[in-house]
């Protein structure tokens, strides 16, 4: 085999190895990750509720591109709670672990909520027409914290 073969088999059985089985990934490393998410979420999602609660002035185009940024950053968390990775300064409850299918349902309508919201702010130029699908945002964001997360 020539040596940029063995390379990219290398590279590719790798990926399988560290990705597919989650098999090299710290319990510390998936706090980082996720928390990283969870912070880049709020980031995004705080303009809006402050644009929303008239703290600061609405521009149609931020608020589309911080929802579409919210909806794709709602897709990343889950490959962060692998199991044993309760561990550190984490706000993440045990109930997470044990209701897995319910966290993952209510991670699941946050993602929908969040892309309506982002489908419906491309188009949309009224901030009270964005409310509505706003509030649904934020409830499902509270939904989890309220039962997953230490407060
Ligand atoms: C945030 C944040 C939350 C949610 C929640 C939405 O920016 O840190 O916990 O939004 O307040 O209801």
């Amino acid at each position: 085999m020539k040596r940029k073969t063995v390379l990219s088999c290398t590279a590719a059985a790798l990926f399988t190895v560290c990705v597919g089985a989650g098999a090299q990934i710290k319990p510390e490393d998936a706090v980082h990750y996720r928390q990283g998410v969870y912070t880049a979420m709020g980031w995004n999602f705080g303009p809006m509720a402050g644009m929303v609660k008239g703290e600061i002035p609405f521009d149609a185009k931020a608020f589309a591109l911080r929802a579409e940024r919210v909806a794709f950053l709602s897709t990343l968390p889950l490959e962060g709670f692998i199991p044993g990775s309760r561990v550190g300064k984490t706000d993440a409850k045990q109930e997470i672990w044990d209701n897995m299918d319910d966290f993952k349902s209510k991670l699941e309508t946050l993602q929908t909520e969040a892309a309506k919201l982002a489908e419906v702010a491309k188009t949309t130029t009224a901030l009270d027409a964005l409310k509505p699908q706003f509030g649904k945002v934020g409830q499902s964001c509270k939904d989890c914290h309220d039962e997953y997360k230490e407060d």
